[in-house]
């Protein structure tokens, strides 16, 4: 597989219609054919016509829920994308991903490098973000940050060399015990600029096995080079993982006996119910995703004629090795009885599960609920703790509907 970065997505490109107001619906427009389209001062985003755009700069979007379970893969035009800055242009016959820290042998690797001296592996792998249906914290108490609905989430398949191999080959010290994750994007925080970074435990990058391994650097989504947005030409994929550690256009690894210092280990990431210093340094970052699921159709809101009424959504278990889900339940009485979904794909690590029913509904049928049980028992919670920034929201998912 090669990389010609000049015949990349370039086919189309935003224009952002500020003057009409339209923006936030996110409107798009094909330029094909449009000179002034490299002379946006933009990023060389990816076609996201499909996608409810959440923020601009920088761009956060997800896809409307109904079209996020059409396919058991998210096809890129329907895979959600967080940037916390602009997209980076990469020129990736210049790119050297570095490989140092606590390792006998530091590596410089260019993408062809990579893909010629580790073997290449297709991973399946849900990616979604702690920040996923944040939105419904809000009725609570009102929480800051993109307000994500239950789509910033999608499953992939992945196509990249496992980062044991490469650090296996890097020699590792004594004393090794995280690996830190740097990206090429430039983020603004506070008066500084920072890169956005992460880390993981040694043993989770070193754990798994050949056909899941515990961490991968990722030269491809769903078979073609990953997109600009999505961190071209390279990212880690962290299975389990919530998003934040899949760190895209990954420039730098470095081996280290601590976590990461970046701000997206020490100071983001994290459940806290304050704006306090002690708390934040007390708390530990966020690393697994935890279980959820939501109702993708019908859509809020939707007028349900007849007795009954087919529903479908997405469920996914505790981001820990062995757990699937085992089981989806949805309820048209709030709760009281539940229906056991028919799965739509199979039990596979660290992936989601598209389900599905026809569900008997009453005239008193106010909203849909779903929940998930995993393979080791554990239910989604009716409920769930507010914190501050708005992560890992996994209660029961709630969908009013009208009769
Ligand atoms: N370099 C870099 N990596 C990043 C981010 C970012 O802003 N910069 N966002 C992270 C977050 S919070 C998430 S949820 C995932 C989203 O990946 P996607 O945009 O491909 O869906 O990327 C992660 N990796
Ligand atoms: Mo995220």
């Amino acid at each position: 597989m090669s990389f010609n970065p000049n015949v990349r997505h370039s086919v189309r490109r935003r224009v952002f219609l500020q003057a009409t107001g339209l923006t936030a619906a996110g409107l798009w427009i094909d330029l094909r054919q449009l000179a002034l389209a490299d002379h946006q001062g933009r990023t060389a985003g990816d076609n996201i016509s499909q996608l409810i755009v959440r923020s601009e700069e920088p761009l956060n979007a997800e896809p409307a829920l109904e079209k996020l379970i059409q396919s058991r893969i998210t096809p890129v035009e329907h895979f959600y994308i967080r940037n916390h800055a602009a997209t980076p242009q990469i020129d990736a016959s210049q790119f050297r991903l570095t490989v140092d820290g606590l390792v006998h042998r530091p590596l410089q690797l260019s993408i062809e490098q990579l893909q010629q001296q580790f073997p290449q592996q297709t991973v399946e792998a849900t990616l979604t973000c702690a920040g996923n249906r944040r939105i419904e914290f809000n009725a609570m108490k009102p929480v800051g940050g993109v307000q994500w609905d239950a789509a910033a989430i999608g499953n992939a398949e992945w196509g990249g060399a496992a980062l044991s191999k490469l650090l296996q080959h890097s020699e590792l010290q004594e004393g090794a015990k995280h690996v830190w994750f740097e990206g090429l994007d430039k983020v603004q925080h506070g008066d500084e600029t920072i890169a956005f970074g992460g880390s993981i435990p040694l043993d989770k990058a070193m754990a798994g096995d050949r056909s899941m391994p515990g961490a991968l650097v990722v030269y491809e989504m769903n078979g073609r080079p990953l997109s600009p947005d999505h961190g071209y030409p390279l990212r880690s994929v962290v299975p389990g993982y919530i998003g934040a550690r899949s760190v895209k256009w990954l420039g730098k690894i470095v081996v280290s006996d601590r976590p990461s210092p970046n701000h997206y280990i020490q100071g983001a990431y994290k459940l806290v119910t304050r704006d306090d210093d002690e708390q934040l340094a007390a708390a530990e970052p966020i690393q697994v995703f935890p279980i959820n699921s939501a109702i993708c159709s019908p859509a809020a809101g939707a007028l349900i004629r007849g007795d009954r009424v087919r529903v479908r959504g997405y469920a996914m278990a505790r981001g820990e090795p062995g757990r699937t889900v085992a089981r989806v339940e949805v309820s048209a009485d709030g709760g009281q009885s539940w229906s056991p979904a028919t799965m739509a794909t199979a039990a596979k690590a660290f992936c989601w599960r598209l389900w599905q029913l026809e569900l008997a509904v009453s005239a008193d049928t106010k909203y849909l609920v779903v929940r998930a049980t995993d393979s080791a028992g554990h239910t989604q919670p009716e409920h769930v703790d507010w914190n501050l920034k708005g992560y890992l929201f996994n209660a029961w998912h709630r969908v009013p509907v009208r009769r």
